[in-house]
């Protein structure tokens, strides 16, 4: 018989999270996430207690945006790492659906452990239980199914030893990673169990590198050979894969031109005679004409969703496409030739096989033509009383950044304004959360970036409709002393959906604030409100200020606030591509219709899946 040792079964989870390393020997799970109620204090914060020198438990203001700075951290970390979030059972595990699914859709792993119910069923219907009439075996989380990679409820303390193993397996395989819920009922978490001492032995996990199968490598190097103008559509799997300095040298073995996604944007530095910048919607001119030209687009690590395709209505007709991604799925989207692979192995296999294969490479004149169209909108005004745009807060952050500058955001006008304008020096240095574009990410996203690369200057740009969406995780990071700066563009109400509302015709109705059915002007004081939470606040009226502010944000020993009021209707006309956004058939608005006979011209150009 194999020793035993007696533990709750919260108290086993514990043990055995604190025992999964990393190949540098890192617990793979840097700390916990809690807010405890009836449904994890008593069983799972004891066990977080008595192992607080092996593993941190942190406590914040908001389940989802807990999960916000767990997956902010992975992202950032290339998913090396990952954190722990804890909820009660109820509200506060359905509190944390939404980042479920921003986990799922960006393949981030996260470990959920909401409490659930009884699993005796003794004070059935317990607080804040869900009652379903026709099964049983239903709580409220079930809806972490749809959106989680791994799927538990721990019914017994001996449940945990194959629930465990296949979470972190999960959360450690390149082509499955994701979130993983393990729903853990109540009274189990308080149960004993005589656990076999093994279970808890240290376990490094491995991140399995996989390798192209041999036709498929050979029939990609085939297409590619035969191929004048390929492009690359670098993606987020080339920074999950750490393969950002693979695929530079692999574009510039074989002069490709590279364009990148949201994702994958800092995969080559800016600067990279083979970057011609953003694709896609928000993509620059010199990306999406090469895309236009392309007869090969070999994508590396995407998922190729609707803004990186212009809803498929981006690319030449019909162009070979090659998809190399570590999930099948990924690689066989959209007719695409698979290269199933882990990006790097994927793209050592393909240079090797494609010898001094060298493609016609790009116009210069791409470039150049790009950023003469844009830097002026990003220069500082000269003396003029208009509001100052989103474009020109840009180019103040931008040139008050520098190597070490982590620009983030997810949801809003910035997203798509940083994707065309933002210069990024290096890998890690743009963070963008557009899988999911999950308004409230930002600021406990902020967080989780410090957290990860505290060495680095993380700068999270805000809307404010996003600011007001979730900010509460402000405090924590006062509290913690986490320091990063915050930039709230203030414009009153949602600009982008007022600015697409207006582009499909749409009358300007309930996007700014403005546009709301109000008794009283809405009037924030975005500064006071972030200053409440502990934070160094500003409001600033120029880019002047801006700028001034800026400078000395290095001195902050916390998040570091600056608000500015910025006009909501500009946005860069430059580059960008069609997006597939319905438009009514009929309606009663001329506009409407216009827009509608637009959209149906635009939409002759989508190629077929
Ligand atoms: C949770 C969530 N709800 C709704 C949306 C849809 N949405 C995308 S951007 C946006 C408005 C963002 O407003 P703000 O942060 O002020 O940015 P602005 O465009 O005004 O600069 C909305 C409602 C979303 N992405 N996420
Ligand atoms: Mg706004």
């Amino acid at each position: 018989m194999s020793k035993t040792i007696r533990l709750t079964a919260a108290q086993a989870l514990v043990r055995y999270l604190t025992a999964q390393l990393t190949e540098s020997g890192d617990p793979f799970i840097a700390g916990v996430w809690a807010i405890f109620g009836h449904g994890n204090v008593a069983g799972l914060g004891e066990a977080l207690h008595a192992s607080r020198d092996a593993i941190p438990t942190w406590r914040g203001h908001n389940e989802q945006t807990m999960c916000h700075t767990a997956l902010a951290y992975t992202k950032q970390l290339g998913r090396s790492r990952a954190m722990a979030v804890t909820s009660s059972i109820g509200p506060g595990a359905t509190n944390m659906v939404t980042a479920a699914a921003l986990a799922h859709v960006n393949r981030l792993p996260l470990l959920l452990i909401p409490g659930d119910v009884f699993a005796n069923r003794g004070p059935d219907p317990v607080l804040q239980q869900i009652e379903d009439f026709s099964d049983g075996t239903t709580s409220a989380n079930d809806c972490f199914k749809p959106v989680t990679r791994y799927f538990d409820r721990i019914t017994r303390p001996e449940q945990l030893l194959t629930a465990l193993p296949r979470a972190f397996r999960t959360m450690t395989d390149p082509a499955e990673c994701g979130p993983v819920c393990l729903a853990f009922c109540q009274d189990v978490q308080a149960e004993a169990f005589d656990w076999p001492e093994s279970f808890f032995a240290p376990r490094t996990w491995h991140l399995r590198r996989q390798g192209p199968d041999a036709y498929e490598l050979s029939e990609a190097a085939d297409a590619i050979r035969a191929a004048k103008h390929p492009v690359i559509v670098a993606g987020g799997g080339t920074h999950y894969s750490h393969a950002c300095a693979e695929l530079q040298a692999f574009a510039a073995r074989h002069n490709i031109p590279v364009v990148e996604t949201q994702a994958g944007k800092s995969a080559l530095p800016w600067d990279d005679a083979l970057n011609l910048g953003p694709v896609g919607v928000t993509g620059a001119s010199s990306a999406n004409e090469a895309c236009a030209k392309a007869d090969l687009v070999l994508g590396v690590g995407t998922r190729f969703q609707d803004f990186t395709t212009g809803s498929w209505a981006l690319f030449a007709a019909n162009p070979t496409l090659i998809s190399l991604n570590v999930a099948a799925y990924d690689a066989m989207k959209h007719g695409a030739m698979p290269l199933m692979a882990d990006a790097r192995e994927g793209l050592e296999a393909l240079t090797n096989a494609l010898g001094d294969y060298t493609a016609e490479g790009p116009d210069a004149a791409l470039k150049s033509d790009w950023f003469a169209a844009v830097d002026p909108l990003t220069e500082a005004p000269d003396g003029d009383n208009a509001l100052p745009t989103d474009q020109q807060v840009i180019g103040a952050v931008q040139r008050a950044s520098h190597e070490d500058t982590v620009v983030m955001c997810a949801a809003g006008t910035m997203p798509g304004e940083l994707h065309k304008l933002w210069k990024a020096p290096r890998p890690g240095a743009y963070h963008m959360e557009y899988g999911f574009s999950c308004m409230g990410y930002e600021i406990a996203g902020a967080m989780g970036i410090k957290l990860a690369q505290p060495e680095r200057d993380v700068i999270c740009m805000v809307g404010d409709g996003s600011y007001m969406m979730a900010n509460s995780e402000m405090a924590t990071a006062a509290m913690m002393g986490v320091p990063f700066t915050v930039v709230i563009t203030d414009n009153r109400g949602y600009g982008c959906i007022n600015r697409l509302q207006m582009g499909t015709g749409g009358a300007e109705f309930n996007n700014l604030l403005e546009h709301t059915i109000h008794s009283q002007p809405s009037n924030i004081d975005f500064a006071a409100h972030a200053a409440s939470m502990g934070a160094e606040a500003v409001q600033v009226n120029t880019i002047e200020e801006l700028e001034a502010a800026l400078a000395t944000r290095h001195k902050a020993t916390g998040p570091y606030v600056v608000v500015i009021n910025t006009d909501p209707y500009p946005s860069t006309p430059h580059g960008g591509h069609w997006w597939d956004v319905a438009v009514p058939e009929t309606s009663t608005r001329d506009e409407v219709a216009q827009a509608r006979k637009a959209y149906e011209t635009a939409r002759k150009s989508q190629i077929a899946g």
